[in-house]
């Protein structure tokens, strides 16, 4: 365990951040700018009006721009600067070759390579149950409903891995808002594809109960937290991050944030949900971020950076308390 970093607090003003810290931000950042050594030195010297705010700030910013000025499906795109992480972003090739997706292998750095059969175009969505506007759309016309905007979420597997990343889509509760439930609805359920064909892990894990399902109850799914990502990194989501379209709700432990999404239900009785039937005592439903309860077959107390290998203390609600923890009181 000798590589173990003492854990870092990720709530520091941004003063406070260790140099290496923020040099990393700043490369991620520059990189993706495509800017040269000379453009960092230049990046360096940045004008008094973003010197307090910091350089990282202002390279985040000239991404977003740059990424709106590219990309005519997100011509809109603003970052919301409520949910900015005070911790090193996470590369954008290291999240692409380390998921989880059971639905294409069970091994995290594999992923990536099985997905040539899956395609997530064209798509349908259902929206359905207690709800007084019902709908099947095409993809794009149900995204289309929505102005997408970019959000920096901690994300914590419940096997104790983390990232940081720039998700863009849309809040649950603009989605609420237009599908308008209706008292009968107390949780909704989402359902992933089902597809033994383009999906191997469907085909060989045959006994799992596919499809994939995920759940959360009408409280949870108003908070502002609730996120439906169309796209990460400034750009549509991959296939190995669940395009089309997914969940993202970084209070809770990764497996509750489902990914390429087909159908959306409110229901009056908790949903049953994958991980939920297959180890009860593992995987339960609320599935909150928690260090002091551990998973039976290791602690939750600590979390590791995908790529970096950095180590720090897990946080309750994964840090986002002052969002949720009034749901749970
Ligand atoms: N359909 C589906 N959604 C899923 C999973 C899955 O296996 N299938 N894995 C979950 C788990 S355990 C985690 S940690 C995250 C990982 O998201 P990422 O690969 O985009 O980082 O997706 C979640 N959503
Ligand atoms: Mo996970």
């Amino acid at each position: 365990m000798s590589h173990i970093i003492l854990p870092k607090k990720w709530n520091l003003p941004a003063k406070e951040i260790t140099p290496e810290h923020v040099f990393n931000n700043r490369r991620h950042f520059l990189k993706l700018m495509g800017f040269t050594t000379a453009g960092i030195a230049g990046a360096l010297f940045a004008p008094p009006a973003f010197a307090q705010s910091g350089l990282s700030r202002l390279a985040e910013r000239l991404v977003a721009e740059k990424q709106n000025a590219a990309l005519p499906y997100y011509k809109n795109l603003k970052r919301n600067p409520e949910y900015t992480i005070r911790r090193p972003m996470t590369d954008e090739p290291v999240a692409l070759k380390y998921n989880n997706y059971y639905e294409f292998s069970p091994e995290k750095d594999d992923v990536w390579k099985h997905l040539d059969q899956f395609e997530p175009h064209p798509w349908q969505i259902e929206i359905t149950g207690h709800i007084k506007h019902p709908g099947k759309y095409a993809i794009e016309d149900f995204i289309k409903q929505f102005s997408i905007e970019e959000r920096t979420y901690r994300h914590r597997c419940v096997e104790t891995w983390a990232m940081v990343v720039p998700w863009n889509g849309f809040e649950m509760m603009d989605l609420l808002k237009k599908v308008q439930p209706t008292s009968k609805a107390k949780f909704i359920k989402f359902t992933t594809f089902q597809n033994p064909e383009a999906a191997p892990g469907q085909k060989i894990y045959n006994t799992l109960p596919w499809p994939y399902t995920e759940g959360l109850t009408m409280d949870e799914a108003q908070n502002e937290l609730a996120f439906m990502a169309t796209g990460i990194y400034g750009h549509t989501l991959p296939k190995q991050h669940g395009a089309p379209i997914r969940l993202v709700l970084p209070w809770k432990y990764g497996f509750k944030s489902i990914k390429a999404i087909v159908k959306i239900e409110f229901t009056d009785k908790r949903p049953t949900t994958f991980w939920n039937t297959l180890i009860p005592k593992e995987y339960d439903f609320v599935a909150n971020v928690n260090p002091d309860v551990p998973h039976p077959r290791w602690s939750q107390r600590r979390e590791k950076m995908i790529g970096t290998g950095e180590v720090y203390a897990t946080q309750k609600y994964n840090g986002y308390g002052d969002f949720v923890a009034n749901l749970y009181a």
